[in-house]
């Protein structure tokens, strides 16, 4: 059971539980288009045990199953995302009416239990289609993506409580085109320059689109990681502020200030696209919310032989099985820093949660987290609601089905769901008004 009560967080909280289409759905014989990942896992030792995406939950059957899950745990909104190339194939021109449908159900059926709908446009599976044009290389993705974007807004706008652009524009960029860890796998330091611009560029022609097709209580979700210094040093201290520029301010300034830190522009000048500039008044169109998704802290060091004179070094603090430290007050000190420094809008927590076998040290993850979401609210952050990432255990990315985040146990062989200690918790904690 959480030590946090409902009444901890403030009257008008909303409580979801998270999911991503590619992670849960399988279901890819209705017309669905390839994506990005499905041959990016196809590929060699990119992903644990050459683990893919094509049945994963097979949400795309048992939704209803789902939603009773997340309707009976109490939450008050889910969490999920449109999968591109099933409504898409070919991510541009004709649609897919079978992909057209099951969201209609699903969103359906999230509306006929009580939850409330906050959407995603784009997490991650990107049509391969797209991919062989360039993808998030290509700035022609911006209007791809505005058309991807009208489309949903004219079909389900008016059924989605909330809906963000992109989830985790620095996965979608840096983590994808230059580090090489997610699909399309490239370790380039122009292709993740262009892809860092043009995930943004595409956000903002995105809200554009949305807006004008009349969709409302628009967002995106940024990933963000409590930068810190390995030491006092001057050096490393540098170091901190080049990891922040990387990981957070990159995003958060472009979005929500219309400028990049001077630091990465200088650095990234040759890589960038010339006339950059003209697109932050677009990057930077108003939202009506902003998503944080948080799960650790990245500590920073000089290391003048590294790209970017920076290497990551372990901490000390418990960690999660994927070696990811447990740090609540991270979390406290993002949404401050969020809302102090760049926004007056709302926050919403869109994803935490933890890898692990063991429930307990979830739940124990999960109550710590709220605190830190009570101790920044106390100290005026502006945070509206909180997400646990996941409703169920799917596949984690490069890691396959190995790395478990579920409050809700999927075993892979019977597609039997069995919610953990920590949906009990959330249950116990939000069908208690007290
Ligand atoms: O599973 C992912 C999710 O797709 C995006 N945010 C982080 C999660 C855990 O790695």
């Amino acid at each position: 059971m959480f030590t946090v009560s409902r009444a901890d967080l403030g009257p008008g909280f909303t409580f979801g539980a998270a999911t991503a289409a590619y992670q849960i759905e399988g279901g890819q014989t209705d017309g669905r288009g390839p994506s990005i990942w499905d041959s990016f896992a196809a590929t060699g030792s990119n992903v644990k045990n050459h683990d893919d995406g094509s049945v994963a939950c097979d949400h795309y059957n048992r939704w209803p199953e789902d939603l009773d899950l997340v309707r009976d745990g109490g939450f008050d909104a889910y969490r999920f995302s449109f999968a591109w190339p099933r409504l898409i194939p070919e991510g541009t021109g004709a649609v897919n009416k079978a992909g057209l449908d099951f969201y209609d159900r699903l969103i359906d059926g999230m509306l006929e239990r009580g939850i409330k709908p906050f959407a995603t446009l784009y997490h991650w599976d990107l049509p391969s289609a797209l991919q062989d044009k360039g993808g998030w290389m290509n700035r022609d993705i911006a209007g791809w993506f505005a058309d991807y974007a009208a489309l949903i807004a004219r079909r389900y706008g008016d059924r989605l409580h909330a809906v963000a652009t992109i989830n985790e524009p620095w996965c979608v960029a840096f983590l994808s085109h230059y580090l090489g860890v997610h699909a399309p796998g490239y370790r380039d330091l122009r292709a993740a320059a262009r892809a860092m611009h043009h995930v943004l560029l595409a956000h903002g022609t995105g809200v554009d689109a949305l807006r004008v097709e009349g969709a409302k209580n628009l967002g995106i979700v940024l990933n963000l990681e409590k930068a810190e210094a390995a030491s006092d040093s001057p050096e490393d201290v540098a170091a901190a502020d080049m990891g922040d520029a990387l990981f957070n301010r990159w995003y958060l300034g472009g979005v929500l200030k219309g400028e990049y830190p001077k630091l990465l522009t200088d650095e990234l000048a040759p890589y960038l696209p010339k006339t950059y500039e003209r697109d932050m008044p677009v990057i930077s169109r108003s939202l009506d919310w902003v998503g944080i998704n948080y799960y650790t802290r990245g500590i920073y060091a000089a290391a003048p032989d590294q790209p970017f004179g920076i290497t990551k070094v372990s901490g000390d603090l418990e960690k999660s099985d994927l070696g990811w430290e447990i740090y609540p007050k991270g979390l406290e000190d993002l949404l401050v820093r969020v809302s102090t420094d760049y926004t007056d809008l709302p926050l919403y927590v869109t994803e935490t949660g933890m890898s692990e076998d063991d429930d307990s040290k979830r739940v124990a993850y999960y109550d710590g987290h709220l605190k830190a979401v009570a101790n920044a609210k106390a100290r005026g952050a502006n945070v509206d609601g909180f997400f646990a990432w996941s409703l169920l255990d799917n596949y984690e990315w490069a890691e396959g089905y190995t790395s478990r985040f579920g409050i809700v146990h999927v075993d892979y062989d019977t597609q039997v769901r069995t919610p953990k200690g920590s949906y009990r918790a959330f249950q116990g904690m939000l069908h208690n008004t007290k």
